[in-house]
């Protein structure tokens, strides 16, 4: 097998790749750039194995973003997708399934009873927030620190993942105009809100977060963050936006709302609904949802909404979810955590793994992490090295401190004990 070197054959793709595609990337974190290396190339992916270009086998922990929580390829969601594909690709028209998907949607998160899909999150953060404001009337929106909404102008402002993985606090090209409405407040400081709501109140259109930050490393919200929020947004007549696009379906059949018992107004769901294809959703109250064009005169439309393969990938994978499924999926993460505790504990290395559910994320930092400032202060060329000593012993993390880790169900005792064991061994060496 190839040692990573320069004949190997994902180098020259890359370097291809950096002739025709900007960065030599369609999204800025698969650049590698953060953990200071040329990117690997993918060529093929089965449960919780990714193949590199270059024969290169791993534990796969990125699982497309969390896109694929079954692992990849997952046989039923294949299945659907080929049959689907046989009866057309896209149609632009309403499609049955498109209704059956919308229906299992509002069954499963109560907080819906209406619901639109779209094709990423992007699409789903931005619409949700031009939602809010067209139904409240209203112009600022409440953002957290390190809490990563996807790429709209208004939500490009102090962001995480891409946005904190290359250390800059937005975007260029975003006029000022654009998040002079956009206030920004430290991840889990209630006070800072309570203040922002005294002072602006009146203004607030809606508070958007993610209800576990998974862009900034892995953050849980603190107890009672989550219920504040809910309660400071209602005195005030705002809305409370949770960007569950990472968390819904993942955390819970309901997503992180059910799992600390705390309704949304709105919600954006993206990743695991669309089992790997281009499939998001925003949905909440009726009487929101209503403004939306053609009900309502807050426009957002898409050629590629509901689009027939990507709804019958996003029913396989429902169909396939039960409460049982996360008992698994936490028992795995848990085992995951404390096999890396246990394998970095006593090499000196300052480090703290943080886990919510079935949700972790490592941080090189001998403290709770519990906002961006913090998660900013853990060594970052520390996880780069153990990042790389992970790599070449076949287990592939995200290439980025300010990401989580992702198990799918086809991370098995086997998979997680094996990681755990090259994590000691990649601690020793790092
Ligand atoms: N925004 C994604 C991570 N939170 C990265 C998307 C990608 O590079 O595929």
């Amino acid at each position: 097998m190839p040692s990573h070197d320069e004949d190997r054959l994902g180098n020259s793709i890359f370097k291809r790749a950096s002739q025709v595609i900007p960065g030599g990337v369609n999204s800025p974190v698969r650049a590698f750039a953060s953990v200071g290396r040329e990117p690997i190339v993918a060529e093929r992916a089965e449960g919780a194995y990714l193949w590199d270009s270059d024969g290169r086998r791993y534990i796969d922990y990125i699982q497309s973003w969390g896109a694929s929580i079954f692992g990849h390829a997952h046989p039923p969601v294949a299945e659907a997708i080929a049959a689907a594909a046989t009866r057309g690709t896209s149609f632009g028209l309403l499609t049955e399934a498109e209704v059956r998907l919308a229906e299992l949607l509002c069954d499963a998160v109560p907080s819906l009873d209406e619901v639109r899909l779209v094709s990423s999150g992007t699409e789903a953060t931005m619409s949700a927030v031009r939602l809010a404001r067209g139904f409240t009337g209203r112009d600022l929106i409440v953002k957290f620190d390190g809490c990563y909404h996807g790429h709209s102008d208004a939500l490009l402002a102090a962001a995480g993942s891409g946005v904190a993985t290359l250390g800059i606090s937005g975007s260029a090209g975003v006029p000022a105009g654009a998040v002079s409405s956009t206030v920004v407040l430290p991840y889990n400081d209630i006070d800072a809100v309570d203040e922002i709501f005294v002072r602006h109140g009146s203004e607030i259109a809606a508070v958007i977060v993610e209800p576990v930050a998974a862009n900034m490393g892995l953050v849980p919200p603190e107890p009672g963050f989550l219920s504040r929020l809910r309660a400071v947004t209602n005195a005030h007549e705002a809305l409370l936006i949770f960007d569950e696009v990472i968390t819904g379906f993942r955390m819970a059949l309901g997503g992180a709302q059910a799992y600390y018992s705390v309704a949304p107004d709105l919600t954006t769901l993206g990743k695991v609904i669309g089992g790997g294809l281009p499939l998001a959703a925003f949905g909440g109250r009726a009487e929101i949802m209503e403004c939306l064009a053609p009900s309502g005169d807050v426009y957002q439309a898409g050629t590629l909404s509901g689009n027939p393969v990507a709804t019958a990938a996003s029913l396989a994978v429902l169909g396939d979810l039960s409460a049982e499924t996360y008992q698994m999926l936490e028992g795995r993460v848990e085992l995951l955590a404390a096999g890396l505790a246990n394998a970095l504990e006593g090499t000196g290395l300052e480090f703290t793994v943080q886990q919510e559910g079935t949700l972790a994320g490592i941080f090189f930092l001998n403290e709770p992490v519990r906002n961006y400032e913090d998660a900013k202060r853990a060594d970052s060329a520390m996880y780069s090295r153990f990042f790389g000593e992970m790599l070449s012993r076949g287990v592939l993390l995200a290439p980025s401190p300010f990401e989580a880790i992702f198990v799918s169900l086809a991370h098995g005792r086997d998979e997680i004990e094996r990681t755990c064991d090259i994590a000691a061994a990649a601690a020793s060496t790092t």
